[in-house]
């Protein structure tokens, strides 16, 4: 277990590399913010565990803001949906898939240390329980239409 934790970082250096020791993929990924004014944003992607145990997603650590943190949407009792910190972070069961994507599960980033411009990038770690450490850059994408209205991913 401790083992993968201080490998991970190493082997993942790359965008989307999966780390050879890791059975965590991470695909798909991207980052938006509302505009160039904005002072938080949030990031989207695919984590599949093709492993055999399950793992959970604890963390989150990024320099592209002040704080990045794990968040939900929750339905309130007047039916207006709301962002929450999800201090306990995501469960990621043996070969499922945990899907960050928005109007739901995300990665936030409050406090931006600088813009989110189109095109460029921003590089993220993940920490998971079991599998430790795994970094990944993804591109922001400004345009990209809401999943869950046109069923993309
Ligand atoms: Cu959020």
């Amino acid at each position: 277990m401790k083992l993968r934790t201080i490998l991970a970082p190493v082997a993942a250096t790359v965008a989307f590399a999966t780390p050879s020791l890791a059975e965590i993929i991470i695909t798909d990924g991207y980052a938006r913010a509302s505009g160039i004014m904005a002072k938080s944003a949030a990031a989207f992607m695919t984590i599949q565990n093709t492993g055999e145990s399950g793992d959970h997603l604890i963390d989150v650590i990024s320099d592209a803001a002040k704080r990045a943190e794990l968040h939900s949407h929750i339905e309130s009792k007047d039916g207006i949906m709301r962002m929450v910190h999800v201090e306990e972070g995501f469960a990621l069961p043996a070969g499922g898939v945990l899907m960050l994507e928005r109007g739901g599960k995300h990665v936030m980033f409050m406090g931006l240390n600088k813009p989110f411009v189109n095109g460029e990038s921003v590089t993220l770690t993940l920490v998971f329980r079991d599998a430790g450490e795994i970094t990944v850059t993804v591109p922001v994408d400004l345009n990209r239409q809401n999943d869950a209205m046109t069923g993309n991913r």
